[in-house]
């Protein structure tokens, strides 16, 4: 029934195909960190607009917390406009009052991960950003490495990372903000810690909030709030989404200022 293709030839595949498209990804446009919501829009935006794009994830599955909404119940729950990235997106919603939409997680999430790798985004997942590459007081790329080593005794994981260069970073972790505060344990950032939950706020002030906040470091998501002392917003998720595509947005007049100084 199936062809002859032994264990040699199925190692070899993976071998030699994962090696050839890392390798072409040791130097990127963009290094997207973190797999949830706003990590997904804004590597699918920079990759549908011709960036070459990572997407470095430190679990092995991708999405974050969008598989499930609040309460372990996978609902997802959109103010508008989020619907109009959700149009974008393919993805079904169903309205239930005014201007407040309600999509399956699992549709939402899986619509989303298919789509940033349709557009090209490559994805490293099982995969921890551990630290930046800063020279001359620029970010320049991520430092990397496999999340097993982290998670098992000091003593037998001695494995030391490795660096990929970028020219536009994004923190897209979350609330632990974690490529933020590689630079505050430097002193060159302030964190504040997000606030109480509060949705009106949150939201509003998320999206405007999504911008550079070290040269060649964009913050996106709910790690916003985390820098900025922004209120929680529990599980709603419109401005994960607008987020991600402001950071999309952000980085692409980034990626265009380095281009043209370089001509
Ligand atoms: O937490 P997460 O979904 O972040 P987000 O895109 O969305 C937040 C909402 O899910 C929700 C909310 C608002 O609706 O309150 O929480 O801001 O996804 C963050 C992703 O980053 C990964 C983590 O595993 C998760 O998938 N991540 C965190 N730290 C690292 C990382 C790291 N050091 N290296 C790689 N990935």
């Amino acid at each position: 029934m199936f062809e002859k293709n032994g264990e040699v030839a199925i190692s070899r595949a993976i071998v030699r195909d994962f090696s050839d498209w890392f390798d072409k990804y040791i130097v990127s446009d963009a290094v997207v960190v973190g797999g949830g919501p706003s990590g997904l829009v804004a590597s699918y935006y920079l990759a549908k607009r011709g960036f070459k794009t990572l997407l470095i994830e430190s679990n092995n599955y991708l999405g974050g917390g969008f598989w499930i909404g609040g309460f372990l119940m996978n609902t997802v729950t959109f103010r508008s406009p989020g619907e109009e990235v959700l149009r974008e997106f393919n993805i079904s919603f169903r309205q239930v009052e005014n201007d407040l939409f309600v999509a399956d997680g699992p549709n939402a999430c899986s619509k989303l991960i298919s789509s940033a790798c349709d557009a090209g985004v490559k994805i490293l997942n099982m995969v921890k950003f551990e630290d930046v590459v800063l020279k001359d007081n620029q970010i320049k790329g991520v430092v990397i490495n496999w999340t097993p080593v982290s998670s098992l005794p000091r003593q037998i994981t001695c494995v030391d990372p490795i660096a990929l260069e970028c020219k536009v970073l994004i923190d897209a972790t979350g609330h632990d903000a974690n490529v933020c505060r590689s630079l505050e344990k430097r002193g060159l950032l302030k964190i504040s810690g997000f606030g109480p939950m509060d949705v009106i706020t949150s939201e509003s002030e998320i999206v405007k909030h999504t911008e550079q906040v070290y040269p060649g470091l964009i913050v996106t998501g709910m790690a916003v709030s985390t820098v900025y002392g922004i209120p929680r917003m529990g599980p709603t998720f419109s401005a994960m989404l607008l987020s991600g595509k402001k950071a999309a947005e952000v980085a692409e007049c980034l990626l265009v200022a380095k281009k043209e100084l370089l001509v």
